[in-house]
């Protein structure tokens, strides 16, 4: 027994008061007995065991559905570590107000402890981490989600490089509800809420905010973004890695389906949300997705969309807060059938197809195994990890951003995922929505001062002369009359076959202010209902535009003060002389 281990956990049970201490082995009759109990207290519903077996549905309270941002909080010892994007408390004061909200909180409940992998067993990229908690619906996440249980303690041995991450749920009061993070002892507490991304402790707090910091100390990346290989008709695979801020299409574009109109492409699935890059021995970054599942948005998941992810969630899966036939089957928004008759939704009331409330939340989501998914890459679990040819940043830009384009260099490519921007899903169709910045889609999810990560990029940049290519791709460009000009989906790989040619040094390109943007004729639109005008207008960069783009990425460079690094600031004067501004 992991003496460091055992004594955290003595601690932690000494002052949650749990009826019960349960260690998990990540055994399948584990996993049942679980089940068996989470169906006694009410967590989950068994769903139909001949249409979705071993699948489970969960609801939760309805003020417990998202992450919350304003809750979470960067305990790092100097506030300037956390940055002007980060919430802070001094650890101490952290400490001090939130350990009260643990003590007895656990009294009446079994306490779990979770220890996990994060990344494929035994990879050099992958790293342990161990969450206590009080919820069974925690573990069922945990159990999908990360390599879990005796793998993970014998990975550990008696080491103590693990990251610590005590969970209750605590009385789900936003009141009391905190998501805070100590970087400098690699320590989570999260209290008051069991959503996904506050409460499955492996996910964005460790994977993301714990591991960013660790990424910047140890020399690598810790990123927000898909991985997916994209093998062309001669049998070459190459990989991308992709971030995108939330609800931009990153699943999906993990999981595309090549077009008929391209014949012997495939594509295949490494990760839809994380992505650990470290340098290999030859110079290149080598990724791996430290998930072990899909923690997914339902609504607006069909056969149509994405049919991978579908067929992912047939079986061994959760589903929280869609709606729920009396047959025992989810059902979502965007599904691509009639909402059956006979539902209850995500709140648990009769569904009326007449009235304004939808059967399944916004931010409702299945859990499934990666495994499953019937486009996982061969490689998802080589424990090297796949070496990245080309990054994509992206973000939803009804106008000013292009199609695609390509960075001028890696420094400019630090540069143009820093300057990401997306508008708010809220916006209207037609009107150019409220841009937030959202650099390198990381603004949640980054866990140190955000300048010093930009200097980190730069800083990785010049350790080898075989970086992977940047990109900067819009799928969401509108005409004057609000329709998105690209149709998007599986034919995104029109894109991603330019951006790979480019990496071969092939793909025609027109450099202009803001990088290089392919010929008229580069991307293939055969078959496509995309005329060449409107190939055009995808593909332009207007100068209006692009002034008051600039102006506002300025303005939001300034909240760095002197932090920010001289490259960054080199670049967008750069930007601004090649337009004459
Ligand atoms: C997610 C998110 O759940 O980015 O992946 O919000
Ligand atoms: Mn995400």
């Amino acid at each position: 027994m992991n003496q460091d281990l055992k004594q955290w956990v003595d601690s932690c049970a000494a002052h949650c008061q749990p009826d019960r201490v349960v260690w998990l082995d990540g055994s399948e009759e584990e996993i049942q007995r679980v089940y068996e109990d989470s169906v006694a207290d009410g967590t989950f519903v068994k769903m139909n065991e001949e249409t979705y077996p071993n699948c489970w549905y969960h609801r939760s309270d309805p003020s417990d559905v998202a992450r919350v941002e304003h809750l979470t909080f960067i305990c790092s010892e100097k506030e300037d570590d956390a940055g002007p994007t980060n919430n802070w408390m001094a650890p101490g004061d952290a400490k001090k107000k939130v350990w009260p909200l643990f003590e007895g909180a656990m009294k009446g409940r079994t306490m779990y402890v979770i220890p996990y992998v994060m990344g494929p067993l035994g990879s050099p990229i992958s790293k342990v981490g161990v969450e206590i908690t009080d919820s069974k619906y925690v573990v069922a996440n945990m159990r999908i989600m990360t390599r879990m249980g005796k793998a993970a303690l014998d990975q550990l041995g008696d080491s103590t490089d693990y990251c610590k991450g005590l969970h209750s749920l605590g009385d789900l009061s936003p009141d009391r509800r905190f998501i805070l993070h100590f970087p400098e002892d690699r320590e989570i507490w999260s209290v008051g809420s069991g959503y996904g991304g506050n409460a499955l402790l492996g996910k964005k707090c460790y994977a993301l905010r714990i591991a960013s910091v660790m990424a910047r100390d140890q020399g690598w990346l810790a990123e927000h973004m898909l991985i997916v290989g994209i093998e062309n008709p001669a049998g070459e695979t190459r990989y991308v890695a992709a971030a995108f801020p939330s609800a931009c299409g990153k699943t999906n574009l993990a999981m595309l389906v090549p077009p008929a109109s391209m014949p012997g492409w495939k594509v295949w699935t490494v990760g839809d949300d994380i992505a650990w890059m470290k340098f290999g021995p030859d110079g290149q970054l080598y990724a791996i997705n430290p998930e072990n599942g899909f923690f997914g948005v339902a609504p607006g998941t069909s056969t149509k969309t994405n049919p991978n992810a579908f067929k992912t969630v047939q079986k061994n899966s959760l589903f929280t807060n869609v709606g729920f036939t009396d047959d025992g089957e989810p059902w979502w928004e965007g599904m691509g059938t009639e909402p059956p008759a006979n539902m209850t939704t995500w709140k648990g009331a009769p569904y009326d197809p007449k009235g304004s409330e939808k059967a399944a939340h916004p931010n409702s989501r299945f859990t499934g195994p990666a495994s499953q998914c019937p486009c996982i890459s061969p490689e998802w679990e080589n424990p090297k990890g796949v070496p990245i040819s080309a990054i994509l940043f992206g973000g939803r830009r009804a106008s000013t951003n292009p199609l695609v384009f390509e960075s001028f260099g890696w420094d400019h490519g630090v540069f143009v995922g820093a300057a990401v921007g997306s508008e708010t899903t809220a916006a209207a169709i037609g009107k150019v929505g409220v841009v937030r910045r959202d650099p390198m889609a990381m603004l949640p999810f980054c866990g140190y001062n955000m300048a010093d990560y930009w200097k980190h990029w730069i800083e990785t940049g010049k350790k080898s002369d075989k970086m992977p290519r940047i990109f900067h791709v819009n799928w969401f460009r509108q005409d004057a009359d609000g329709n998105y000009m690209w149709p998007g989906f599986g034919e995104n790989l029109r894109v991603l076959a330019w951006v790979l040619d480019r990496c071969s040094g092939k793909g025609e390109a027109v450099e202009t202010p803001i990088g290089h943007v392919p010929t008229p004729g580069a991307i293939d639109t055969s078959g496509l209902d995309v005329d060449p005008k409107t190939m055009d207008q995808l593909l332009s960069v207007k100068k209006d535009e692009w002034k008051a783009e600039l102006d506002d990425q300025a303005e939001f460079f300034t909240k760095f003060g002197d932090r920010l690094p001289s490259e960054l600031q080199d670049q967008l004067n750069q930007a601004r002389s090649r337009f004459g501004f």
